[in-house]
């Protein structure tokens, strides 16, 4: 596959999104504006406990309530057809896997862990009514430290005699020689912290089942993956399943999910012969939508004294929380593949230990594994330079891969389709004078405030495929990874695409209507992008994992040509032409040399569906494809971030931020600057303030948005971004993804600025989030110690 560019008259341009006048005029439609006739509220009965047998669950308070319909428990569900599944384990390995049903039986694991269900004729009633099931429980020994739960009881799972949930190793090269050759060794305990997808809306479900038939509105990235397990848990043809994402506010990973209350509102409304519908509370979205990161990275980095980096050992301990989800334990996976970040280490070795706590479980929160990683290789890549005296910038250039190596193979085997980082770093600079910044920096220094740039300069892995990585064969996914598209073209020369995907707020259906329109000369406002429901369109594999475009928008172009093609053989035999002379131009597949001879796609669908085709071909003009890459994309870019920090009070305020990325060919630059922006926030919030907190009770401490701090656009300076373009040879778009790549970029970049800031006042390094308190605490002990580089616990 050539990596040509494809730029052509609407590819490559910032069109605004055809999704936005919908949304921002209120007439777009969420699973709570949709409504049906005899509808019953579900409310959750949800546990205080974080670790306790259930004695008893007494609902007959709740069901004298007016309006309460009917309240059933876990051992009411003896019907359904297994827990709530694991679908995704890193391959030749055991992974404990308890049961994980939708309401607990015999004992719950975690706040929130739900007990009981309660039906209602009312939203409100059924939450008040939840209040009043009494449900007893004798407390069991918690556990919320990983570390601590690896040494031995309590256990979260008495069953299996340990917390351990799973060991899996990804290496390559010689890293004992590696090692040895090492002039400086580098070593650092760096946390990754919990953090929560928090999207603008909370998740909801509305189901109804009908004459053999169900019907799901959820607030889900997955339609396509929520169909096939509400198929095989509630033993239903899937055929007879249709699942629909309507408008959904946001996932950032968190709907990448089959949920528990899903299957809940499906097998209810089945039983009962009444839709039911659920909607989040904000409360219970921060306790009970699974969480991400949680991560504590044991880092070894060795270097020669002229900064080349000749090994890098990781042992990562991810705190999974209370159970396996669809995807948890090969979420710090992800990070493994992509170790090397963008440099040449001639040996790699992570090692996971996956563990069991009583908390909500985690699993894939925007980045998935990938910001993780990133972030332990561009804060311990600074942290050497500072060992060796070197520059931050020079010791990344030193090690970078060479942009003729590619496609270039890592130590872990893992083949990056195209970069040239060097470029990105140049771009970065011609926008940060380094030399002017550190005069400003010195200056400042003089007058007390304390202005720090860090840097980070990374790739990632995305475009979610092939199958012969990721499915059964290769990484132990059960599914086959390909993505689908049909197009249909209308009678009027109007364009209908069913895409696979499921965006959410990404933007594809004006970047999928740009790719159409520059195939068939027609404008991207005639071509209709549908997508997140099961029940128009081929099968999908859905949005997460960066893959929309790479995959799905591939997928589309692809399916586009064929119709092209067919296009041109019409056109061919009705102007008595030979279809190689039949090319677009100007809007028109016309004969080449005669531009005014030619026909528009109005005009070609009008022959095609009069049956005016060449002999042995088929009236109408629409197609299906299925696209499975050979390899992923990696995309990559080069960030600097500048905070203040007031040593007083340890606040640190991001006063600039600076991001070049290089996503391939763009189709929309607007989008991506969309992209981008948003995943820097996310990265930002994590380094200095949003953290998932429990106490040792396993209570959560920060359930609303008071106490789990998001950033606002306060906090955050306007970004300058800028691009460079490294096509991908993966796909004929040359495109690669870019919907995480802010996130999995930032939090080093701002980790490095705030160190950077400090370093003045003995601070040289310190761990996320880098709340006023902890920087506070940080300089104190420096300044205490009289450390020089001195390293905080
Ligand atoms: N794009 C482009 N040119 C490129 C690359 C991308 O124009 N070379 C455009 C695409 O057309 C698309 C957008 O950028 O409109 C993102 O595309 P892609 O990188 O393929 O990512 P996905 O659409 O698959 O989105 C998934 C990604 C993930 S994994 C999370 S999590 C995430 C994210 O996107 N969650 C989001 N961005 C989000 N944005 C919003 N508003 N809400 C979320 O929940």
């Amino acid at each position: 596959m050539s990596a040509t560019a494809t730029s052509g008259l609407h590819v490559g341009q910032a069109l605004r999104r055809k999704e936005d006048p919908r949304l921002i005029t209120g007439r777009a439609q969420y699973v709570d504006d949709i409504t049906l006739q005899r509808t019953l509220w579900m409310a959750l009965v949800r546990s205080p406990e974080a670790h306790a047998k259930i004695v008893s669950i007494d609902p007959s308070l709740a069901l004298e309530r007016p309006g309460v319909h009917s309240v059933f428990t876990g051992d009411d569900l003896g019907d359904l057809g297994g827990p709530l599944p694991l679908a995704w384990v890193p391959p030749g390995i055991e992974v404990n896997n308890p049961e994980h049903w939708p309401l607990a039986r015999g004992a719950v694991k975690h706040v929130g862990d739900p007990v009981a269900v309660v039906l209602g004729e009312d939203r409100y009633s059924v939450i008040d009514a939840a209040e009043d099931v009494a449900a007893q429980y004798e407390p069991l020994p918690v556990v919320t430290d990983p570390e601590k739960a690896l040494e031995g009881p309590p256990f979260v799972h008495e069953q299996f005699g340990t917390n351990q949930v799973h060991q899996w190793s990804l290496g390559g090269g010689d890293l004992d020689a590696g090692f040895a050759e090492a002039d400086v060794i580098v070593e650092r305990r760096i946390v990754n912290h919990r953090t929560a997808g928090a999207p603008i809306e909370a998740r909801g479900v509305l189901a109804d089942y009908r004459a053999g038939d169900l019907t799901v509105w959820s607030a889900t990235q997955v339609p396509h993956f929520l169909r096939l397990f509400l198929a095989l848990l509630l033993g239903i043809h899937e055929e007879r399943v249709r699942v629909i994402a309507p408008e959904v506010g946001g996932g950032f990973g968190s709907k990448l999910q089959v949920y528990g209350e899903e299957v809940l509102a499906a097998w209810c409304s089945r039983k009962l012969d009444r839709p039911v519908k659920w909607i989040e509370t904000r409360t219970e979205n921060m306790a009970v939508a699974h969480q991400g990161r949680d991560q504590i990275d044991y880092v070894r980095m060795g270097a020669k004294r002229d900064g080349t980096v000749t090994a890098l050992h990781v042992k990562i301990i991810a705190d999974l929380g209370a159970y396996n989800m669809l995807l948890t334990p090969a979420i710090p996976s992800l990070g493994a593949f992509v170790m090397s970040g963008c440099y040449k280490i001639p040996a790699i070795q992570t090692d996971i230990t996956g563990v069991f706590t009583n908390k909500c479980p985690t699993d894939a929160i925007r980045g998935a594994g990938r910001p993780e990683a990133t972030h332990l290789i561009e804060v311990t890549l600074e942290q050497l330079a500072l060992e060796l005296g070197m520059d931050p910038l020079e010791i990344r250039r030193k090690n970078f891969i060479p942009k003729d190596d590619f496609p270039a193979e890592t130590a872990i085997g893992v083949v990056y389709d195209s970069g040239d980082y060097e470029k990105t770093l140049d771009k970065l600079l011609e926008h940060v004078d380094m030399d002017s910044f550190r005069r400003e920096q010195e200056e400042l220094r003089a007058q007390g405030v304390y202005r720090g740039i860090g840097f980070s300069t990374y790739t990632e892995i995305c475009g979610l495929a092939p199958t012969r990585v990721v499915g059964p064969e290769g990484f132990g996914n059960q599914a086959g990874f390909w993505e689908s598209a049909m197009v249909r073209v209308h009678n009027t020369g109007a364009v209908t695409v069913y895409t696979g995907t499921s965006p959410h707020g990404q933007g594809e259906e004006t970047a999928f209507a740009q790719i159409v329109a520059d195939k068939f000369g027609v404008d991207p406002e005639v071509v209709e992008v549908i997508h997140g429901d099961t029940g128009t369109g081929p099968e999908g594999r859905n949005t997460y994992g960066s893959r929309s475009l790479a995959v799905g928008g591939e997928a589309l172009a692809r399916c586009a040509n064929k119709i092209a093609e067919k296009a041109k053989a019409i056109v061919a035999h009705n102007l008595e032409a030979a279809p190689e002379d039949i090319e677009l131009e100007d809007g028109k597949f016309a004969v080449r040399g005669s531009p005014d001879k030619g026909m528009t796609l109005a005009e070609v669908a009008g022959a095609a569906y009069l049956n005016k085709v060449p002999d042995g071909m088929e009236p109408g003009l629409e197609d299906t494809s299925f696209y499975d890459p050979e390899n992923f994309v990696f995309p990559f870019g080069a960030h600097a971030c500048v905070v203040d920090v007031d040593p007083e009070t340890g606040k640190a305020k991001v006063v600039r931020y600076v991001a070049v990325d290089d996503c391939g060919n763009p189709i929309n630059p607007m989008l991506i600057d969309g992209q981008v922006h948003g995943g820097i926030v996310h990265a930002i919030g994590q380094a200095l303030y949003e953290r998932v907190h429990y106490d040792e009770q396993g209570q959560l401490v920060t359930g609303t948005f008071v106490d789990y701090a998001l950033p606002t656009a306060a906090e955050v300076p306007s970004f300058e971004t800028d691009r460079t373009v490294t096509p991908s040879p993966v796909n004929s778009l040359g495109a690669k993804g870019v919907g995480e790549a802010g996130t999995i970029a930032a939090s080093p970049a701002v980790t490095n600025a705030v160190i950077d800031a400090l370093r003045p006042l003995g601070v040289s390094y310190i761990n996320m989030p880098l709340t006023p308190m902890r920087v506070w605490e940080a300089i104190a002990e420096a300044r205490g110690a009289g450390l020089q580089g001195g390293v905080p616990a």
